[in-house]
């Protein structure tokens, strides 16, 4: 079977053209696979719970394909207010055997000129489930069911190591126990804490999206597309897995491809729901960017490299950084098989000292595209189709 035979395109252009158009891979299909940004959204447990930007590509699915996708995030987090910090590494975290219980917290907020204290301390496995339907060439739609999982981990220590190898900062981990699984916020008289995983894996917030062209939608070069986004509260706000109300969002994205470099960049403002457990404490709607560069690499793989950016839903406050621009950074590769599949592993890496994203992380997906008239067997291919009749049965 040729390669993306469940994506037929038109006649593939010839090499020169192919260079001129920068669409190598000549397959357009192919290189659509090979070139989007990674679809990994901030991770920081406390921002879990509300809307925010997942990096797509402006290129709007091709007509009547449906693309099945998983994506498995797992990262480690460890960020602590400044006034928790200095309380710990007073005595280097003798005094309260390195673990933050609720009232510290508490108290540390009260005593604080902020007013709040947060600690934030443990691992957080997301798995999502993701189907994208191209309705028409200039419109598709995506939905994203995401599952949760949350504990203490294992990464404290290799990290400690790898901190300490490199010369890098410690993000203030040295006072506090190690492997426990911590997130608490406190903030003018609100406190949202929970001390221990709460075992199992909970479903996350459902999200709905679409993408509508807005110029060129035939074009393999330049792609701008507006976004519109929902998130139902499916998760449950007492496991931090939602935040208990809808979100929406509103957002823009364009995507270059040149030669055999492909450029990304997209904005989306979201509109957040109160926050269950404690309204008060994640006042700000969501402002979010991201920039993504991929770099095709031989036939069949790529570079693929990104940055997000965002602000809220926590106010600026001094005395620690959770209500500044968060900004995390993801490198990675990605293959695609012979048989419109793609696999992709990343890094997830935290460049700043700031204590609002996790330290470190991995992302595993794969995704697999196909026709859906075919996949739901609605229709029998008709005679003079480019469809391979023989895919129905190919699982
Ligand atoms: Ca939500």
């Amino acid at each position: 079977m040729p390669a993306a035979a469940a994506v037929p395109t038109t006649a593939p252009p010839t090499p020169a053209a192919a260079t001129a158009a920068g669409a190598n891979p000549e397959n357009p299909s192919l290189r659509h696979r090979l070139d989007a940004p990674l679809a990994v959204r901030g991770q920081f447990p406390l921002i879990l719970p509300f809307l925010d930007l997942t990096p797509r590509p402006a290129f709007i699915a091709p007509a009547d394909t449906l693309t099945f996708s998983l994506g498995l995030a797992y990262e480690s987090t460890h960020a602590v207010s400044d006034d928790l910090l200095d309380l710990y590494a007073a005595d280097d975290g003798a005094t309260y055997d390195g673990r933050v219980s609720r009232a510290i917290l508490e108290q540390t907020a009260g005593a604080s000129s902020s007013g709040r204290a947060y600690f934030v301390d443990g691992e957080t496995a997301r798995l999502t489930l993701d189907l994208e339907w191209g309705v028409s060439g200039r419109v598709d739609v995506r939905a994203t069911l995401p599952l949760l999982a949350h504990g203490g981990g294992f990464l404290d220590g290799p990290i400690e190591a790898y901190h300490e190898t490199l010369g890098f900062p410690d993000g203030g981990r040295p006072p506090f126990a190690r492997d426990q699984y911590v997130v608490g916020l406190s903030d003018a008289g609100a406190t949202v804490f929970l001390d221990g995983a709460t075992g199992g894996v909970g479903l996350g917030d459902f999200l709905l999206e679409t993408r509508v062209a807005l110029a060129r939608p035939g074009s393999q070069t330049f792609a701008l597309a507006a976004t519109a986004s929902i998130e139902l509260p499916t998760g449950d706000p007492d496991r931090l897995d939602g935040n208990g109300s809808l979100d929406a969002g509103a957002g823009l994205i364009a995507s270059w491809r040149l030669l055999r470099w492909s450029f990304h960049a997209g904005t989306q403002y979201a509109w957040l729901g109160p926050w269950e457990p404690a309204p008060g404490l994640a006042p700000r709607d969501r402002l979010a960017g991201f920039f993504s560069g991929t770099a095709l690499m031989g036939e069949r793989s790529s570079l693929v490299t990104g940055v997000v950016a965002g602000t809220g839903p926590f106010s600026r406050r001094p005395g620690g950084s959770l209500g500044d621009t968060a900004i995390e950074i993801s490198i990675g590769i990605r293959h695609a098989t012979r048989n419109a599949g793609v696999f992709e592993a990343a890094l997830l890496e935290n460049v700043l000292s700031d204590h609002n994203v996790p330290d470190v992380g991995i992302f595993l997906g794969w995704a697999r595209q196909t026709r859906f008239h075919q996949r739901m067997n609605l229709v029998a291919p008709s005679v003079g189709t480019p469809y391979n009749p023989g895919i129905r049965n190919s699982g």
